[in-house]
């Protein structure tokens, strides 16, 4: 018997739910940093093996109040993770405080989808907290099963997907066994360079940019193959330009040596990257900017 199915991770910003995805599929799918709203798109992560197939959507975390366009969007891809799926990871941990009026709950309440409740991070659980959050969960959302995990450190992560395989569909796989993921290889691109702008700037500047990648393209240098990633970083005022490039250049030369060498380790092959700021004035509550970044299904 063959099963597959589809698995929706859902959760507030900065729980763990791109950690969850990346130990759960077993490869970096998703970028992680320590900062809330990372994650802009649902991206999926498959996991196959001879008798089933998973496939993990990991999404933005809800945004309480969107201010932007940009937030509408994310949170829409959110909210779409309720319905289309076979078991929801309802994804929180040891930290986070619920008042128990938030969007989230009601939309958990209202979802006849097969839910999990996951508490994250139980590694940084010195005081036993564990327990007493997935009760007061438990009472708020009738979920079908609990896990204590560490996303980080795949504390029950194995666990976790064992009992979700129990829980798929009989049904023949939805994708090639050899596929990971749905999007292409510029996504991956660009998320990695996002990922180094989260890290590398402060305050509003890396949430105000969108990387695209506009060329991608595998030549050879020297008989030696080469990876050209040709990147637009847009940010949406113009004094945040001269942020990015920095002093004689200096922030955007530290963000391109770092870029690369994770582009490096993800391609597996040497990268020539090339990184241009544009000014998109305001482009986060643009609706044809928005559409054109890839929001447009939010
Ligand atoms: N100690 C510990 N830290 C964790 C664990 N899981 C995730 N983190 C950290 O929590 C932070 C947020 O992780 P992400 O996976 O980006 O969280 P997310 O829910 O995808 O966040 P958004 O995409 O912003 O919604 C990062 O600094 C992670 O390293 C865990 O099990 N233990
Ligand atoms: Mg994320």
């Amino acid at each position: 018997m063959h099963k597959s199915g589809f698995v929706n991770i859902i959760g507030n910003p900065n729980v763990g739910k791109s950690t969850l995805m990346n130990a759960l599929v077993g490869e970096k799918m998703s970028i992680i940093t320590s900062k809330p709203q990372t994650t802009r798109h649902r991206i999926l992560g498959l996991r196959s093996d001879d008798n089933y197939q998973i496939v993990f959507s990991d999404s933005p975390g809800i945004i309480e109040k969107p201010l932007y366009g940009m937030q509408e969007a994310m949170n829409k891809f959110a909210f779409s993770s309720f319905e289309d799926a076979d078991v929801i990871l309802f994804v929180t941990d040891i930290f986070e405080k619920y008042t128990g009026e938030e969007a989230v709950i009601h939309a958990l309440n209202q979802t006849e989808v097969l839910k999990i409740l996951i508490i994250n991070k139980i590694d940084l659980d010195k005081e036993d907290k564990a327990d007493a959050i997935a009760n007061i969960w438990q009472e708020r959302v009738g979920f079908q099963d609990t896990f204590f995990i560490s996303a980080e450190q795949k504390l029950n992560t194995e666990q976790l997907v064992e009992r979700v395989v129990g829980y798929l569909p009989e049904s023949e796989a939805y994708y090639p066994k050899d596929q990971l993921s749905d999007k292409p290889e510029r996504f991956f691109a660009a998320e990695i360079i996002r990922e180094k702008i989260l890290l590398l700037y402060k305050q509003e500047v890396p949430y105000s940019c969108e990387v695209i990648v506009h060329r991608f393209k595998e030549e050879e240098k020297n008989g030696q193959p080469l990876l050209k990633i040709y990147a637009d970083i847009y940010v949406d005022r113009k004094s945040q330009k001269p942020i990015i490039i920095g002093k004689g250049g200096e922030a955007i030369k530290k963000l391109g040596i770092t870029a690369r060498a994770s582009l490096e380790a993800f391609f597996e092959q040497h990268v020539y990257l090339d990184l241009n700021v544009k000014i998109k004035e305001n482009w986060r509550n643009d609706e044809r900017t928005l559409k054109h970044f890839g929001y447009e299904n939010g």
